[in-house]
């Protein structure tokens, strides 16, 4: 098994995932700057041309973060980080998709457009970098609301969720394009989820 990776949030993602589960494989660097992830041969195995990606030792490729992290949740369900009751389930889901898709799509929107990162390969409106810059903070307004009666942001125990989180957070602070609050029940969990040497090593 491979990993396409690069020094990016959604490999990121899989790499905390992977660390948390104890597994390791070989791994490929992409230069996604330099545009090898929609090179020819890479286009080919994930036509969507984005990183990561995960390819099996019979050549068969998975890309997307979620259906890689699924995999790997299935191959090697301890610890489990997808919920284990039906309720549990659903719980993460709900709030990794929150996450995903009210945080993260946003701040990658707003980095994308804003700084024209890759501007080489798609066009890039400023103005809409600053509305999902502007859309970004009022998520986390969302997530600070349920840390204050959960310490992990699905219930009482860490999830994909707080993986989401905590890699599109450091990837905000990092590129600094949108506003991030100070929000107390955040900071507070951030402490805790950013200690686990999954996170403070990848
Ligand atoms: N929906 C994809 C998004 C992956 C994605 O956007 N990857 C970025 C790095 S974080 C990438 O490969 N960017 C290169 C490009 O846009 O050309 C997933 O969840 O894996």
């Amino acid at each position: 098994m491979k990993l396409y990776e690069s020094p990016s949030p959604n490999a990121r993602r899989v790499q905390v995932f992977m660390a948390e589960k104890g597994v390791d494989c070989e791994r490929v660097a992409v230069d996604i700057r330099g545009g090898e992830n929609i090179s020819e041969e890479f286009l080919a195995k994930n036509p969507g041309g984005r990183v990561p990606l995960l390819e099996l030792d019979d050549g068969t490729c998975i890309a997307e973060t979620m259906a890689i992290c699924r995999y790997l949740e299935c191959l090697h369900p301890e610890p489990n980080l997808y919920g284990e009751t039906p309720l549990e389930v659903a719980t993460v889901e709900m709030w990794q998709r929150r996450v995903e898709m009210l945080f993260m799509a946003e701040v990658a929107g707003a980095f994308r457009n804003i700084t024209g990162f890759f501007k080489d390969r798609e066009t890039c409106v400023e103005e809409w970098g600053k509305v999902c810059a502007e859309k970004a903070p009022k998520a986390l307004q969302m997530f600070d609301a349920q840390l204050a009666d959960n310490e992990y942001l699905a219930g009482d125990r860490f999830s994909v969720a707080d993986i989401t989180l905590a890699v599109a957070l450091d990837f905000a602070r990092m590129v600094k394009v949108v506003d991030l609050p100070d929000l107390a029940n955040i900071n507070r969990w951030y402490e805790v989820v950013n200690a686990r040497p999954s996170l403070s090593a990848t």
